[in-house]
């Protein structure tokens, strides 16, 4: 098995995700998000476990910051400009990825999709490569599709949380489903592969820290949150609430 260690704390995490630029576009990074300074800066004074980034970004921001702060190198994207069943391909290679600094890779792939088998074989081949060089790789595991009635029911939930398994994925992270019960069986369907609540768009505080509570709960390892954190007004405090439910 992999190790974790340089992505976790006490076998815990807490990820700032932040490839929401080619995801979403720019409106997404509303307020001083749009500046990956500003992200990066969030990440190290939170003592997040690692930062998520695009390559083009960790190319030109990430360097400073390279021993403050552990970086999980998105490996593939796609924009939201295309319509259709969705695919995301490889961007960035593993080598490329460890020449930038990173401590581990991730991948989305998105289940249900007609071209799920496309996603699958270049994850497979990233997660040889990975593994070859000793670092860990996550699975952005999101079904998507016409052939998706619901994204996240509990069944499919579950299921992409196995497929990771299945798969090779050392994280996976995975949409809430809406109950600690549900998380609970996602998490035993994802066996010795770990969870982390992928966060969703902005809701309430309350809200929020109410999910992350559930899915510590459930047995999830933590969280890999973007935009209920750096949408915040206050990021930094949203991030030690987070904290103080991850970690204890
Ligand atoms: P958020 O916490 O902001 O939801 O970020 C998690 C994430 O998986 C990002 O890594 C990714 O850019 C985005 O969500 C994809 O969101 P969606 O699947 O809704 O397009």
């Amino acid at each position: 098995m992999v190790d974790l260690s340089k992505i976790t704390t006490k076998g815990k995490a807490m990820y700032l995700a932040y490839d929401h630029g080619i995801e979403h576009g720019p409106l997404d990074l509303t307020g001083k998000s749009i500046d990956p300074d500003y992200i990066l800066k969030i990440a190290v004074d939170g003592e997040y476990n690692a930062i998520v980034l695009q390559k083009g970004v960790a190319e030109k921001y990430y360097s400073p910051y390279k021993n403050k702060i552990p970086l999980i190198l998105k490996l593939n994207g796609k924009t939201k400009l295309v319509g259709g069943e969705p695919l995301s391909t490889q961007i960035c290679s593993v080598k490329e990825a460890i020449g930038l600094g990173a401590k581990a890779v991730g991948y989305t792939v998105y289940l249900g999709s007609e071209y799920e088998s496309e996603m699958l074989k270049e994850f497979g081949k990233i997660e040889e490569e990975a593994h070859s060089a000793g670092l860990p790789v996550i699975g952005w595991m999101y079904p998507r599709g016409k052939n998706i009635a619901d994204d996240a029911s509990p069944e499919i939930t579950a299921y992409a949380a196995r497929i990771g398994l299945e798969i090779g994925a050392d994280i996976v992270k995975i949409k809430y489903c809406g109950s600690a019960e549900c998380f609970q069986k996602a998490v035993e369907a994802a066996g010795k592969t770990k969870v982390v609540l992928s966060g969703g768009t902005k809701v309430d505080e309350e809200k929020f820290l109410e999910v992350v509570k559930n899915v510590m709960i459930s047995g999830a390892i933590g969280v890999a949150v973007g935009r209920n954190v750096w949408q915040d007004k206050d990021p930094l405090k949203i991030t030690e609430k987070i904290r103080n439910i991850v970690f204890f």
